[in-house]
């Protein structure tokens, strides 16, 4: 009889995870499940898990698949338990792929096929429940949501719809049904969906990935169709936004803009540490940021790092473009005790980073700043330069994936990592500076 061994989380059980405990059984006869405490799910950056430990062991035993249940509870510990039980097979769901790999040179590693598309009554109901988040994008790029979902429990994918703009027309659409299918099978969804009205059916939340213009319309109809909204900022007017948030009160459903930005861990502490003085008061905010495709969207981006730093109040912005062969834009802010400004360019050889100075100290965020993962800090009190980081990043969008199951637990309809209010002032700012 060979040994078999698989890890896993085991949160609200269903059959997603028997089904892959059933396959690790058949595959030697002995089976070790590793259950991760609740330390290492944090350490790893697994959030929302909602059964405690003990619960989801007892899940686990009550398959009766399991011969024996450790607890996982460190990094490196897979490498330890597969030498010190002496395990044939590792095994775990293909959503790992090429990750575990290097065990391999201790036993054969198995990635099984993950089952897609679990329903809401295939689980143990507590007044949890799982919910579908179904993806409009007109991009093949996913911006990271697929490989953050899996850090975030209480979440599946229901699959993709991808529209493409039709020849001429401003505004137009059609279904992109070849599109859609790469995309299922470059991510392994469970379904490409042929209308938005499909995608609809089979979810509850919906992120929309589109280019702006479209963003509106999809959105808009998603809440009509009683779905819950996620939308990549911002939307195309304010007026858009307003009757956005207009129709998400009188619905009660969630509707959240994403920045990445604003739901970084290591951006939100940089905040907390600048309102509460720790380099006096600002003075200046520099930074540069490449432009990625759309000039737009990166000053969008710096706009909103800039007036989480310094204000919407009073702010006034302006732009200087240069285009030679690259385009250099220049984006000023001022205010009345301070001012900042953002270089953005399509030029390879822009430095990125931002510095932020103060009466009595500097920050600095070197290179990619809009995906921190550390900072520097440097004041005139005793402490001198320290560096802030937080161990687990990912893009921003696990903890907004987080934060909008607890909304629509709590029945909030906004986000406290960027209101409808900030948002929509943000929005009138880059309006007012021509950036929109
Ligand atoms: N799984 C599956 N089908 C689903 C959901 C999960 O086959 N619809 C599988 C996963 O691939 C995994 C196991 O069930 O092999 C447990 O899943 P999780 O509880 O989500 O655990 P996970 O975060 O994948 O942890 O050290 C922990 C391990 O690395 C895996």
């Amino acid at each position: 009889m060979r040994k078999v061994i698989t890890y896993g989380t085991f949160d609200l059980f269903h059959e997603g995870h028997r089904r892959l405990l059933e396959r690790a059984k058949a595959l030697g006869g002995y089976l070790i499940v590793g259950v991760t405490s609740d330390s290492f799910d944090r350490e790893r950056g697994k959030l929302n898990v909602r059964d405690s430990l003990a619960e989801r062991i007892e899940s686990v035993r009550a398959t009766g698949y399991a011969d024996e249940i450790i607890v996982e509870e460190y990094l490196g510990q897979k490498l330890a338990d597969v030498i010190r039980f002496g395990v044939d097979v590792f095994a775990i769901g293909n959503d790992w792929k090429g990750k575990f790999d290097y065990l391999s040179d201790y036993c054969e590693v198995v990635y099984l096929e993950r089952t897609k598309g679990i329903s809401s009554s295939d689980l143990r109901e507590k007044g949890a429940k799982l919910r579908h988040l179904g993806v409009i994008s007109d991009s093949l790029d996913d911006g990271d949501i697929c490989s953050e979902m899996r850090f975030v429990s209480g979440l599946e994918l229901s699959g993709v719809f991808m529209p493409t703009e039709t020849d001429g027309s401003a505004g137009g659409w059609q279904s992109n049904e070849a599109a859609a299918e790469a995309f299922k099978s470059k991510y392994d969804l469970a379904d490409a969906f042929g209308s938005a009205d499909e995608l609809y059916r089979k979810s509850d939340v919906v992120y929309v990935h589109t280019r702006r213009r479209h963003r509106f319309g999809f959105a808009l109809a998603a809440l009509n169709a009683g779905l819950h909204v996620i939308c990549d900022f911002p939307l195309n007017k304010p007026e858009e936004a307003e009757e956005i948030y207009r129709v998400v009160k009188e619905k009660g459903l969630v509707f959240v803009e994403f920045v990445p930005l604003a739901y970084l861990r290591t951006f939100q502490q940089l905040n907390w540490l600048l309102h509460g003085g720790a380099i006096g008061q600002i003075l200046h905010v520099d930074c540069a940021i490449p432009a990625f495709g759309d000039f737009r969207d990166s000053e969008a981006l710096a706009a909103f790092a800039i007036t989480r730093i310094l204000g919407t109040e009073g702010a006034n912005i302006s732009r200087v473009s240069t285009r030679l062969r690259s385009r250099f834009d220049r984006v000023a802010f001022s205010y009345k005790d301070a001012s900042a400004s953002c270089s953005v360019s399509d030029s390879e050889w822009l430095k990125p980073g931002m510095t932020i100075l103060g009466t009595d100290g500097r920050a600095d965020i070197p290179g990619a700043w809009w995906n921190m993962s550390y900072f520097k800090l440097q004041n005139s009190g005793d402490e001198g330069l320290r560096r802030y980081s937080f161990n687990i990043e990912g893009s921003g969008f696990r903890y907004l994936l987080s934060e909008v199951t607890e909304m629509i637990a709590d029945g909030r309809n906004e986000s406290i990592a960027l209101s409808h209010e900030d948002a929509q002032k943000l929005v009138r700012i880059l309006e007012q500076g021509d950036l929109l």
